[in-house]
């Protein structure tokens, strides 16, 4: 999979060479791209924000430096990639960043990020963007942070980590917090005493369905607990009422 990333801080990006995802790259299953902003920008002071038309706080990127960034970027098509990537704006305003949203962003052959900074972007480039590529604005979340590095560095973790290859265990792939819609039970390793706490029974007996009924329950509990949100949403998608749409 072929990504690109632009940003005014490319070497925020460098904990992308660690761990499974340096790896990924270092294999050529990820063929991530970071590029600096600023190397689009044609002034001394290499400006890449403005004030903003009508007043507010705080400044506004502007456009120029993204449109020849981004056809760069554009200009880097191959054949694997296809004609050109899908491109997501992180944003607070945008659409919540999901598991199934990794999923779909992973069977993308080309993605490329536009990390904005200060207030954001001048909204002519989503336009001028629009006419080129599909463009998706995404959010991790309802809070703020300073610009679209950090989630980034989420999204391409969290979409990496689904390609073939880059996980070594598929099966962790498939029985954690939020596939299947509930959060993942609680794991335990040696010893099975710690600090006077016995590691639960039922897991020391080798009873395989009687394992898999208790962390069933554990995931209904801990869900419940910590994000009843999620069971109401799985109640609605199996066309019945309660928690009783889990068992
Ligand atoms: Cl994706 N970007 C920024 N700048 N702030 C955020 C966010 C993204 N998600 C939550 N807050």
């Amino acid at each position: 999979m072929r990504i690109d990333a632009v940003s005014i801080f490319p070497d925020y990006l460098d904990a992308l060479d660690l761990s499974l995802i340096g790896r990924a790259r270092r294999e050529g299953i990820i063929d991530l791209r970071v590029h600096d902003l600023r190397a689009h920008t044609h002034d001394r002071h290499r400006t890449v924000d403005d004030t903003p038309y009508g007043g507010g706080a705080g400044m506004v990127m502007t456009p120029q430096p993204w449109q020849e960034a981004l056809t760069a970027v554009l200009g880097s098509a191959s054949e694997d990639t296809g004609p050109a990537p899908l491109l997501v704006v992180p944003g607070p305003g945008g659409a919540p960043f999901t598991q199934a949203m990794a999923h779909e962003l992973a069977a993308r052959p080309w993605l490329a990020f536009a990390c904005g900074r200060y207030e954001g972007i001048d909204e002519r480039v989503y336009e001028w963007a629009a006419e080129r590529m599909e463009v998706r604005v995404v959010s991790l979340g309802d809070y703020v942070l300073n610009g679209g590095e950090v989630a980034v560095l989420a999204m391409v973790e969290a979409i990496g980590r689904l390609l073939p290859g880059v996980v070594g265990n598929a099966g962790s792939l498939v029985e954690e917090s939020h596939e299947g819609g509930l959060l993942e039970y609680p794991v335990y390793t040696k010893p099975a005493v710690w600090d006077d706490r016995a590691v639960p029974e039922v897991l020391l007996g080798g009873n395989h369905a009687a394992i898999a009924a208790w962390r069933h329950e554990q995931r209904l509990a801990r869900t419940a607990a910590r994000r009843p949100d999620l069971l109401a949403g799985a109640a609605t998608l199996t066309g019945t009422d309660g928690v009783e749409a889990l068992h």
